[in-house]
């Protein structure tokens, strides 16, 4: 073994590891099929139990998570500035009265070369493709802050929506915030949707710009989708146009027994949970690729009285990378500590004990 000495900074309180054996099996979230705390209202209130399953897709970075997020009110999902965040299928659950939505987040739709490329894990690929499968309404992000990308909807989405074209879909133009005039978006609604839409309202079938195109026999490459049955325009980010989402969706939601109880809020593991949001704001905490090299793990969890208690191990590749996450006095770390710590307030809406080490698994760097 050639690990080096650990360095490790806690948020907050301090526990005996005695207390945290005792409340290892006091798990929180039960991500099986609903049974104990509503289990008696979900029985009286069966015959008017609506349910709804949504697939978000798009590209990396486009904000499906924080769109998820800020949906729903309740910080489910981790989030960073940088891109490949989400890394596998994961159910953010939302229940309100008696409509149940569980919303399907997913990493950024890549191509097989781009898994090679850049060692992805298969989940990116797989976890799109098992969402959309399971989804009654597939939701396509869509950034368009990027005036590069944003004139065209990527071939995968494309492709995507194609291989599951009986499943209807809504587009979200989503990070609005970052455009200065409103008007492109009117011709972003056009483009995308091959003319079928516009000002974010279905034409009527002989309206379409692309039939005619038909009849003048010129092949034009396809960048929209014509079957979208909404269009939205938002910013996931200020929560702008979240609420028309949201009522579009409560009223596509089908009678249909809830899979979860009212209180479940995710399909995770809590320590996957810990582990990702770790995972999310080293991403946001270390430059370029750095973050990408670092491995992270949960080396305990308990609950009790109401707190959890959890450390997560980081794993850094050289010692010199070590020291760049925990920076000059542990300072960085005690940042990323602190952060993750309030983060993971919002998402279990509990008091939070956090330690996070970290430790170099070769003694010199390669540099
Ligand atoms: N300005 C602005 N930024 C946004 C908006 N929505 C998301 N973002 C930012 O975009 C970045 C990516 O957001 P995520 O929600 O992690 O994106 P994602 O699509 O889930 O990313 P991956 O999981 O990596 O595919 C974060 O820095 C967000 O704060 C928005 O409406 N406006
Ligand atoms: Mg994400």
């Amino acid at each position: 073994m050639h690990f080096l000495k650990r360095k490790f900074f806690v948020n907050s309180l301090i526990v005996n590891n005695q207390n945290l054996l005792k409340c290892t099996q006091n798990r929180l979230y039960n991500s099986s099929p609903k049974e104990k705390p509503s289990e008696s209202f979900s029985k009286s209130n069966e015959n008017s139990e609506k349910s709804l399953n949504v697939a978000v897709i798009g590209m990396p970075n486009a904000g499906k998570s924080t769109f998820i997020n800020n949906l729903i009110s309740h910080r489910v999902c981790p989030t960073s500035r940088k891109v490949h965040t989400t890394r596998n299928i994961s159910k953010a659950i939302h229940t309100f009265q008696d409509n149940q939505l569980i919303l399907f987040d997913t990493p950024g739709l890549v191509t097989k070369q781009e898994v090679k490329k850049h060692h992805l894990e298969n989940s990116f690929q797989s976890s799109p493709k098992t969402s959309m499968k399971q989804a009654d309404i597939i939701a396509v992000i869509h950034d368009v802050s990027n005036r590069w990308t944003r004139n065209e909807l990527n071939p995968s989405v494309i492709e995507s929506l194609e291989a599951h074209s009986k499943i209807p879909s809504f587009l979200v133009l989503n990070k609005i915030d970052c455009l200065k005039s409103k008007r492109v978006l009117l011709e972003l609604v056009r483009i995308l949707t091959n003319d079928t839409h516009k000002q974010g309202k279905k034409l009527p079938k002989g309206d379409h710009a692309s039939e005619e195109s038909e009849v003048e026999n010129i092949p034009k490459k396809v960048v929209g989708w014509s079957y979208f049955s909404a269009i939205f325009m938002a910013s996931a980010i200020t929560g702008d146009g979240l609420h028309g989402v949201m009522s579009f969706l409560l009223k596509q939601s089908k009678p249909k027994t809830w899979d979860y109880s009212a209180t479940d809020f995710t399909d995770e593991r809590p320590e996957d949970l810990i582990v990702a949001s770790v995972r999310a704001r080293l991403l946001d905490f270390l430059p370029q690729e750095i973050p990408y090299l670092l491995k992270s793990e949960i080396e305990y969890f308990a609950e009790e009285n109401g707190t959890i208690y959890t450390s997560v191990l980081v794993t850094c590749p050289t010692s010199r990378i070590e020291n760049l996450m925990c920076g000059v006095d542990n300072g960085k770390l005690r940042q990323i500590t602190e952060r993750v710590t309030s983060d993971l307030i919002e998402t279990f809406k509990k008091p939070i004990s956090l330690t996070i080490s970290t430790i170099a698994s070769k003694k010199k760097s390669n540099t």
